[in-house]
């Protein structure tokens, strides 16, 4: 390419990727530096077993990526780095890692969130930072540290992308997309929390407020790449800029939408759906449906909730295959495509969907203890769980239309989940709705376009990023088909 170019690093729960990326007429034109799995471990710790990112797999792998990019892409203007959320290192004295990041689906929080509510009640926490309530928001899990020689040691607390920035560039900071994620931040100055910090100290003895670094925004240059990483990745003059970090707001700024009337659904390992809003909504009904404000690109909120998403697929792909059944997800996809709709559904945000473990046993549990038949084999199992997402869709976006006050015409699917074309139809069928589905790398482009709006290559800002998105994918269009009394039907089986 003759014009600069730059680097996304994107580290998804399931698989990590380093794509290039380069503007030229109004496109973005990309290439895939490098792409790993991202496989947590299970490891003894104490008397149990704890769930543990392996972080040095994921730096390996963002180093590959990164030297591709400076050797054979220069040169390169800057690198963004966005990863899940609220995930974290803890650093010592001498910026040392203490321990390897734990995964959120780590059972450690147990009982902490029931000891920060005694001291901040759900309902205040709520009108404070906005946040969805999972166990496994950073608040709590910080507080699960209590008493440990690992807090005692730590003197900073980095978020996933900011972690692998510092090993970077050598910045410590806080992105603030991914600090909406804590549970620390305060929804309404965009600052971290007093209040919060205060609560999780007097329920558990941690003060977190010391380990909390500055926030920046995305779209603010961090600065140069430590000297000996920029002349081994061969990049020098490369700077490092914050963008959104947290995934899923790289992907929202990435839907090729208009804002004021869709819904989106960024659909991964979970399947984030909602609104794009500009202030946050703190109501009691809000929260009762546990929808999140997790702030966006551009001074955005991101109106949403979590539904499961494509982690009961492909959990229970990895149980056939550890069963010695090893099968092919793309005919899976066919076959369930011949199964009976809406055999059986289940609830897909059931807490007993969130750890690792046997998933089709757990569905046919679940079904069982819904009065359902369970699904007879593998074909019907998937399409159980497509079935189920697309009835979790629609419910969620008609909340999120009913609390935000939003009219919705047409939903947006971005991400791996809009390469599942039955999906895309089911979510067109239960929802009534036309599905716009791609880009499939949506994160990776939003990352990359924060970057070009962050160095001046491409102003404008979040508009400008959408047309540029919309102008380099190929989307495909669902339109919704058959009735909706049978998605009535099936949403009274599990919500009455
Ligand atoms: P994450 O960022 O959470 O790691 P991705 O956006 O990479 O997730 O999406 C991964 C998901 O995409 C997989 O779990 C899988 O269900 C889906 N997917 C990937 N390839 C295909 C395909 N060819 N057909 C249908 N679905 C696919
Ligand atoms: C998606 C995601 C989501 C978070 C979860 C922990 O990758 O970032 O937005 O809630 O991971």
């Amino acid at each position: 390419p003759t014009t600069e170019s730059f680097a996304a690093v994107d580290l998804g729960a399931s698989s990590g990727r380093v794509l290039v990326g380069h503007l030229a007429d109004g496109r973005l034109h990309t290439v895939e530096a490098s792409r790993f799995a991202n496989r947590p471990v299970s490891v003894p710790a104490g008397d149990r077993t704890a769930l543990r990112w392996d972080v040095l797999r994921l730096w390996r792998g963002v180093l590959a990526g990164l030297r591709v990019a400076g050797h054979e892409h220069g040169p390169v203007r800057s690198v963004g780095i966005d990863t899940w959320a609220v995930d974290h290192g803890l650093l010592d004295a001498d910026g040392a890692l203490l321990g390897n990041p734990v995964h959120y689906r780590d059972e450690r929080t147990s009982g902490v969130p029931e000891r920060v509510f005694a001291e901040l009640p759900p309902a205040e926490l709520y009108a404070l930072t906005g946040v969805q309530f999972q166990p496994f928001n950073t608040i709590f899990q910080l507080g699960a540290t209590a008493g440990t020689a690992q807090l005692a040691a730590a003197r900073r607390m980095l978020l996933m992308p900011d972690l692998l920035g510092y090993w970077l560039a050598g910045v410590e900071v806080t992105e603030l997309t991914n600090a909406s994620t804590t549970g620390l931040l305060d929804a309404t100055t965009r600052t971290w929390s007093a209040r919060a910090v205060a609560a999780l100290s007097a329920a558990t003895g941690v003060d977190a407020g010391p380990l909390l670094a500055p926030l920046v925004a995305p779209g603010h240059v961090l600065g140069p790449l430590r000297p000996h990483l920029a002349a081994e990745l061969a990049l020098a003059g490369t700077e490092l800029v914050a963008v959104g970090s947290h995934d899923t707001a790289s992907a929202v700024a990435a839907v090729p939408m208009d804002p004021a009337r869709a819904a989106y659904i960024s659909s991964g390992t979970w399947s984030l759906v909602g609104v794009e809003l500009a202030a946050p909504v703190l109501s009691e009904a809000s929260r009762a449906a546990n929808f999140t404000n997790e702030l966006g690109v551009d001074g955005t909120v991101r109106y949403l909730r979590n539904v499961a998403g494509l982690w009961l697929l492909s959990e229970s792909l990895r149980t056939w295959a550890a069963q010695g059944r090893p099968a092919d997800l793309v005919a899976l996809l066919a076959a369930a495509a011949h199964v009976s709709p809406l055999a059986c559904v289940v609830d897909v945000d059931d807490p007993a969907f969130t750890p690792p473990g046997d998933m089709p046993a757990r569905i046919a549990a679940a079904a069982r203890r819904t009065g359902q038949r369970p699904p007879a084999d593998e074909a019907a199992t998937v399409r159980c769980i497509l079935d189920s997402l697309a009835l979790g869709y629609r419910r969620a976006i008609r909340q999120a239309a009913d609390l935000s006050g939003r009219q919705i015409d047409v939903v947006h699917v971005v991400g791996g989940g809009a390469r599942n074309r039955l999906l895309c139809q089911l979510t067109a069928d239960a929802t009534g709705l036309p599905v716009v589905a791609g880009p499939v790398e949506g994160t990776a482009m939003g990352n990359l376009l924060v970057q070009a709006w962050a160095t001046g290559a491409l102003p404008g800002g979040l508009p400008a990023i959408r047309e540029v998105v919309a102008a380099s994918s190929d989307l495909t269009r669902w339109e919704p088909t058959g009735s909706e009394a049978a998605w009535d039907a099936a949403e009274r089986t599990l919500w009455h």
